[in-house]
Order: C-alpha cells, then structure tokens, then sequence
C-alpha cells in the first residue's frame, strides 16, 4: 500500500493515458464500474457554527445569507430520507453545523433520526463535528454506517483554512470513531489555493490512518459569497481527474466520491471521474446549503452512460429525451 507522498506523486505524475488505465483496472478489479453509489445529504441543522472554515456557508464567522435553523423533528427526516430511497439512493447522510456533539436531548435526537434511517433499510451517515469515544459507540448501537469527518487538505495547508481547531483534533475524532467499529468517510476540498501537493499529502494521511477509510469524498470548493475563499481560482479539470485516478489506486476497496461541485462540472468531465475510478457521488437537488445537479439530469446523465437510474418511477427526463428523438 501507498504510504509516502513519493509514492503518491509517482502515481499522480504518470501520464494521463495510462494513470486511467492503471486506475480503471485496479477500479475493475475490486468493484462493479456500472455500480455508482448515490448518497443523498440532509442538513438537518443549518448555519450558526462556531468554527471558522474558510469555505463554509455555516460559519458564524461570516455573512453569507444562511440562517441558523434549530435541529430537524425525526418525523422531517422520515420523510425525507424515505423521499430518498425514491430517487434510488442507498445512502443518507445528515450533516450539524456543530464544531461538536455535546451530550443531551439533540444528540439522543440524532440517534434517532439514525436509528429511523436503518430502519428504512438505508445505510446512514452522519457528519456532527468531533466526538467522544462513548458518543461514537452510542451512534454504532444506533446502527450508524459510517462517519464523515474530512481532513480537507494537507497538515501544512490546514491553518490557512481554519484557525479554531486542529489537523489533531480531527484525527483524533476519527480514531475515536475507527475504536466503536464504525466506517470512516474521509476526504477533502480542493480548490482552496492548496498545491497539488498538498491535496497529495491529503492522501498519505488518510492512508496512514489505522483502517483506510471506507469512503473519500473529494470535493470541488462550492465558492460561497461572504466566505474567505470565495474568490478562489476554480479547480484545473485534469488535476481533479488524476487525484480520483490516484484516490482510486491508493484506496482500491473504497467508494470514491465525486462530492461537492459537480453542478459546474460538464457530463464529460463527470464520466472521466468516473472511469478514473469515482463510483459514488450525492444525489437530490441540494447539498447541505448549496446547489447539487437535479435528480433529472442525473437520470439523464445516467441513461446518457448506459447504466440504470435506479429511481422509483421514469422521470420526465426520460419523456424529454423521448420527445427529443421524435
Ligand atoms: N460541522 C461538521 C464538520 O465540519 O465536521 C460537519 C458538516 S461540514 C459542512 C462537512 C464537510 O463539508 C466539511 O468538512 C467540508 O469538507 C465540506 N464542505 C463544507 N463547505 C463546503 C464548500 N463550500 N465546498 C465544498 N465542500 C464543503
Ligand atoms: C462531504 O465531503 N461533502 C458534503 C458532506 N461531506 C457532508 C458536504 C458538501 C457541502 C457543500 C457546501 C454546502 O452545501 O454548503
Ligand atoms: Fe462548522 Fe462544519 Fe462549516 Fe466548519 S465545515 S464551519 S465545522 S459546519
């Protein structure tokens, strides 16, 4: 296995014809490449955070139109991760604007809304913030899948990002969560004004952690107005095709996922990832805050691939299409 930012490298720089080639054999190797995850995210409460991520629409630190929202009823989420499993998805994720869970009535809350989505015969993912050994097992006796805490970027890169916590204390919540037997889902954003090395050194970390994570979300920064890294340069297209190339051969078992920022990606780009070995991306028409491609175009984009849409019923993609021919 992969472990140093050499060996990363070597992978990264190989050219591009082959680097897909290596990274759609070692994708064949250990998956179905028809098999794309569809993950649908649910802010199930919003804005008014305490920590000052450079790239959050979240953060108290800064104006960007989100308004703090209290946390979710069970019963809201009901709805809608079962309005999810409609779409086809397999997986629901929800996400807290909290910097950390902190015991009490919203967190036996959460474990609700945990225990309700298992129930619904979805796999669930939750991303509170940091966690406490006993606050991890109580979410794997709830029946939690796995746990989303990203890394983001590199350890060197990090404090130009966020100034309230550390590269440690994230990687100590994560060790609390690999501890209760839950799956780790862990990536990045890229996009920040980080070096290709440095979305590199992203990597060596989560390879050195003591299980590889489970799932790696790779995010393109959504640039969020009021934020400051709004203004950021936009992600060279070839560079993200050859991280998910790389996160594909340094993670062979795991989802890799096409998070954040496929709204501005064109269908082309979005099928390279996937054939760099991306097969998981979020589905439904929002993130947590932000804009994510509708349910119809990514039917369309689906059909347009040859693979299933997985959804309940046709979608009026399908109808347009059909009109489209005639
Ligand atoms: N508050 C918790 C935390 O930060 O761990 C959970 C929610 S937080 C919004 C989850 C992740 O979303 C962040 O770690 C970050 O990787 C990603 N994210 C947030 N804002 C983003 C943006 N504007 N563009 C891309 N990814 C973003
Ligand atoms: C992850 O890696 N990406 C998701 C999820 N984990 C929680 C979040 C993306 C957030 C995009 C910005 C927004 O919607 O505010
Ligand atoms: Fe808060 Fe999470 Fe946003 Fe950071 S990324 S400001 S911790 S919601």
């Amino acid at each position: 296995m992969m472990k140093t930012l050499a060996e990363f490298r070597a992978v990264y720089q190989t050219p591009l014809p082959d680097l897909l080639f290596r990274a759609a054999s070692v994708h064949r190797q250990h998956h179905d490449p028809a098999d794309i995850q569809r993950c649908v995210l649910l802010s199930i409460k919003t804005g008014g955070c305490p920590e000052d991520c450079g790239y959050c629409a979240q953060s108290a630190h800064f104006t960007t139109g989100v308004d703090a929202t209290p946390l979710l009823s069970v019963e809201e989420v009901r709805d809608k991760a079962t309005k999810a499993k409609e779409l086809g998805a397999s997986r629901f994720c929800m996400g807290t604007a909290w910097r950390e869970v902190k015991d009490g009535a919203q967190f036996e809350q959460v474990l609700d809304m945990v225990r309700t989505v298992r129930d619904l015969g979805m796999e669930a993912c939750v991303t509170l913030g940091m966690l406490t050994e006993s606050q991890a097992e109580q979410l794997a006796e709830a029946g939690l899948t796995a746990y989303n805490h990203n890394l983001d970027t590199s350890r060197e890169y990090y404090p130009n990002v966020i100034s309230t916590r550390t590269y440690d204390d994230r990687l100590q919540t994560l060790q609390a969560v690999q501890k209760a037997g839950i799956s780790v889902c862990c990536g990045g954003i890229i996009g920040m004004g980080e070096s290709e090395d440095d979305r590199l050194r992203l990597l060596v970390e989560l390879s050195n952690l003591d299980t590889p994570p489970e799932s790696v979300p790779i995010n393109c920064l959504v640039p969020i107005a009021g934020t400051p890294l709004a203004e950021v340069r936009p992600v060279d297209s070839i560079e993200l095709v050859r991280l998910i190339a790389t996160a594909r051969v340094a993670f062979p078992k795991a989802r890799v996922r096409l998070s954040a920022g496929r709204d501005r990606m064109s269908r082309e780009l979005q099928i390279l990832c996937f054939m760099a070995g991306a097969n998981s991306i979020f589905f439904g028409d929002k993130l947590l805050t932000a804009p994510n491609p509708s349910a119809e175009g990514d039917a369309d984009l689906f059909r347009a691939m040859g693979l299933p849409t997985g959804m309940a019923h046709g979608s009026c993609g399908e109808t347009r299409r059909s009109l489209a021919v005639l």
